[in-house]
């Protein structure tokens, strides 16, 4: 099970502060992270770690193919397109949120990497 997953959803801050997604934790995959998609003036797509993203207070970000992803790396089970599993975004005020997150698609869109 070496190819990575990609995980697509909405994150929206419905708090007053800014906050910061530093991370990703799954049972399902021993290395999550954030990646970002960028297709350069070429066409040709890559994929790299976003880092830490803010979210400001009432907006939300995507992470949809082409864009932000859940890239989930050293997968622990097979993923079944149809099926759920609990993603939880870690911020950088040790808030944690654990969602329910759809399977979409088991390969990601771009280059491997
Ligand atoms: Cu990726």
């Amino acid at each position: 099970m070496n190819r990575p997953g990609a995980a697509y959803m909405t994150i929206r801050n419905t708090g007053d502060e800014p906050v910061t997604l530093i991370g990703l934790t799954t049972p399902l995959a021993m290395m999550p992270e954030i990646h970002e998609t960028k297709t350069n003036a070429e066409g040709v797509s890559s994929m790299s770690p976003a880092g830490e993203i803010v979210i400001a207070p009432g907006e939300s970000i995507a992470l949809e193919p082409g864009g932000l992803h859940a890239m989930l790396m050293r997968l622990q089970e097979p993923m079944t397109e149809g099926d759920t599993f609990p993603l939880t975004l870690l911020f950088d005020d040790g808030g944690e949120v654990t969602v329910e997150v759809p399977i979409l698609g088991i390969a990601a869109r771009g280059p491997e990497d």
